[in-house]
């Protein structure tokens, strides 16, 4: 299949490129390296070093396995890239990862927060617009979260609930709770998607993910110019990821809060695996469907205490500590999100275990020297700053 690959040179975009590369299928990434620029703006940089642009690492898939990588180097919020993208590709499923994904950059500013909207709505809309006009057939995969949901007092649909009110019944959209303003551009995303399909009959899948671990794949672990991003720092950083290096580094484990805050996990292996199963079973023309995409729940104490626990194997004495919760987030909270439309599919979940993490202790050793220490406490607060009265002179 010819499968475009928005956001490719991502944390999760490259590893998928190089995942369906390595099936046969005619794979093109695009990126505008967004997510570079502002680890250069910040001070801060992966942990795994990556090759230096996206043709250098299509080069080096090529020079390791003899297939070829199309790739674009440009913003997917300008038509004049999007177009001719689309025009001379004409992909068959249009897989988006090519979004700001991080909660804390969006709460970090005013211009921040605008930006990421304007970033991540504007660029699936034009994906939706290049949809309709030039590939009307293709599936979209769209990468959306679970924290579009948040965490209510009930159980969690994948995407839809039957609501009972007033002696009628419907079918509708599951209601939404985001936690930061990127969560929102989610939110406003699925909101177009789903009228896309039902206005304009496209189909798509919106896979709301939870947070993803891991440094490895099959493919990235072929050869060193393969390694995907890993990142740490506190704002592009996730739980798990963090923790594990951490505990390498002999930082206390940055635990927000009391810990409560439970969410859905997956392996960075079953992130390929879904997007696989997604791709290869498509939804019908106008259909638009959700599917939560993680493998287990875990509350931050449940990480925390598996780090420590793989940390006493491993041989390293590991520090955990509640930090002022920079978030605004229950911590004490009801959840449980229904997850088995990818299992029904065929999805075989590779589980969190001690001996994942203590391979992840092991890769992050690898690059230890590369740690920027200052970025990993959390600086960006999500409630304003109070305001103190002026003094009457
Ligand atoms: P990432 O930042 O590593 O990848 C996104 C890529 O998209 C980056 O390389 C960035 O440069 C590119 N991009 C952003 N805006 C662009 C634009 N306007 N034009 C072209 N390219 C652009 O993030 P990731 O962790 O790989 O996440 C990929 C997707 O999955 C995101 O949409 C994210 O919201 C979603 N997601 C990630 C996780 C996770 O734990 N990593 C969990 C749930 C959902
Ligand atoms: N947390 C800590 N300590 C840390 C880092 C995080 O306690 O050092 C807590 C957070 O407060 C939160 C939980 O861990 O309660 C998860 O935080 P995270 O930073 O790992 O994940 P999040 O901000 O939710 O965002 C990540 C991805 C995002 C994706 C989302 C899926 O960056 O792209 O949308 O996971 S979900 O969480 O389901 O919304």
């Amino acid at each position: 299949m010819r499968i475009l690959i928005l956001g490719g040179d991502g944390y999760l975009g490259w590893p998928t490129a190089l995942y369906f590369s390595n099936r046969g299928h005619e794979v093109h990434a695009v990126d505008n390296y967004l997510r570079r620029r502002a680890h250069t703006e910040a001070g801060t940089d992966s942990l795994t070093p990556i090759g230096e642009s996206l043709p250098s690492r299509a080069d080096a898939w090529r020079a390791v396995t003899g297939y070829r990588i199309g790739v674009t180097e440009g913003d997917l919020t300008d038509w004049s890239v999007v177009e001719p993208l689309f025009k001379d590709f004409s992909p068959e499923v249009v897989i988006h990862y090519g979004e700001i994904p991080s909660a804390p950059y969006s709460q970090i500013s005013r211009e921040h927060a605008v930006f990421t909207q304007y970033n991540n709505v504007v660029n699936t809309l034009n994906v939706l617009f290049a949809m309709r006009d030039l590939a009307p057939e293709a599936h979209l995969v769209k990468l959306g979260t679970m924290g579009e949901y948040g965490t209510p007092d009930i159980d969690i649909e994948e995407g839809f609930i039957e609501i009972h009110h007033r002696d009628r019944s419907d079918v509708l959209p599951f209601p939404k709770l985001p936690g930061s303003l990127y969560h929102c551009s989610k939110v406003h995303d699925s909101t177009n998607i789903h009228f896309a399909c039902r206005v304009w009959g496209l189909r798509s899948t919106d896979l709301n993910q939870g947070v993803v671990y891991g440094i490895d794949t099959e493919e990235t672990a072929l050869d060193p110019r393969l390694a995907t991003r890993f990142d740490y720092d506190e704002v592009f950083g996730t739980a798990l990821n963090r923790f594990c290096l951490q505990a390498v580094i002999g930082h206390p484990l940055t635990v927000y809060g009391t810990g409560g805050q439970t969410r859905g996990y997956l392996n960075i292996l079953d992130t390929l695996a879904c997007v696989e199963l997604a791709a290869m079973n498509p939804p019908t023309e106008g259909e638009y469907r959700v599917f939560n995409q993680f493998t287990e729940q875990f509350s931050v104490n449940d990480l925390a205490e598996l780090v420590r626990r793989a940390g006493a194997e491993y041989g390293l004495e590991v520090r955990v500590e509640n930090v002022e919760n920079p978030r605004v987030e229950a911590e004490h909270h009801y959840y449980n999100a229904k997850h088995t439309a990818l299992l029904d599919l065929g999805l075989k979940p590779h589980f969190l275990s001690e001996t994942l993490v203590e391979s992840m202790f092991a890769a992050i050793e690898r690059h230890r020297d590369r740690v920027v220490t200052k970025a990993i406490m959390p600086k960006t607060m999500w409630r304003p700053k109070r305001r103190v009265a002026e003094p009457v002179a």
